[in-house]
């Protein structure tokens, strides 16, 4: 198996599983990681769209398979290698799959377009942002929300064992000081937050790409060619790839 990916969230969702499966007895020993610098544009190149037409990393090749979509990599490596991180029997997997859906269909696109308006789109005028930029960031508390009222009571999203409703949910939500969407005084975040963290495999998986004394806290100069890299995948002139583009 192959891994295309990058240090980002989305990235680290899936580096994140493979560690955790690791942890629970599948060593995964073939699997080769590849780096794709979307900062520099290559998830553009024709060797990357073949195996994921939507342009962006994640994505999984295995034999002749091709995946794209991290929530779908997830789901896909935890019913091949069987764990709690996903339960085969039809609620508890239901269960888990929900928050799984939540997390693609509202927690990414909006702590994504947050984190845009707020650290990367320096070519749009701050009255022209200010809208998305406060529909967003209330939106993403209002999510937060939710998060923090499912966890009431509960060690992970699911109950007391870590499975890919964490993981999936996990790097967006460690990432609330780029995005701009806090959790501070939210205890049950701030307890979960920490909770994942402590796991071997997800310092193990926040490390790829990323040099270990850089997990959490990336220096001034990552931070800076983070934010050149953002800046110019949401440049307005950058909108323009229209139905018929090639790359
Ligand atoms: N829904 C996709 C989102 C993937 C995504 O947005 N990946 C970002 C990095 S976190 C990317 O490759 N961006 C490159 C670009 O937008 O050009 C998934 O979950 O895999």
């Amino acid at each position: 198996m192959r891994l295309l990916t990058a240090p980002t969230p989305n990235g680290w969702k899936v580096s994140i599983m493979i560690e955790e499966l690791r942890e629970h007895g599948h060593p995964l020993q073939e699997l080769e990681v590849e780096f794709v610098d979307i900062g520099k544009g290559e998830q553009f190149s024709p060797e990357f769209m073949r195996v994921c037409p939507n342009q962006k990393i994640p994505a999984l090749v295995d034999g002749d398979f091709n995946l794209m979509e991290s929530c779908a990599i997830l789901e896909y490596l935890g019913e091949k290698f069987p764990s709690p991180l996903l339960p085969l029997e039809l609620e508890p997997r239901f269960e888990v799959l929900q928050w799984v859906y939540w997390q693609a269909a509202n927690v990414g696109p909006v702590f994504g377009n947050k984190l845009s308006y707020t650290r990367y789109m320096d070519d749009v005028e701050p009255a022209a942002k200010a809208h998305p930029m406060e529909r967003f960031a209330k939106e993403g508390q209002r999510l937060m929300g939710v998060l923090s009222r499912r966890l009431e009571g509960r060690d992970f999203v699911c109950g007391d064992q870590l499975t890919i409703a964490d993981i999936a949910l996990y790097p967006w939500v460690r990432g609330w000081k780029w995005s701009k969407i806090p959790i501070v005084g939210i205890p049950n975040l701030e307890a979960w937050v920490d909770r994942v963290r402590a796991r071997p495999a997800v310092e193990r998986g926040l490390a790829y790409g990323v040099p270990s004394e850089e997990i959490d806290q990336w220096s001034e100069a990552r931070k800076k060619q983070v934010a050149a890299g953002g800046s110019s995948m949401a440049a307005t002139a950058n909108l323009d790839r229209g139905p018929d583009a090639k790359n």
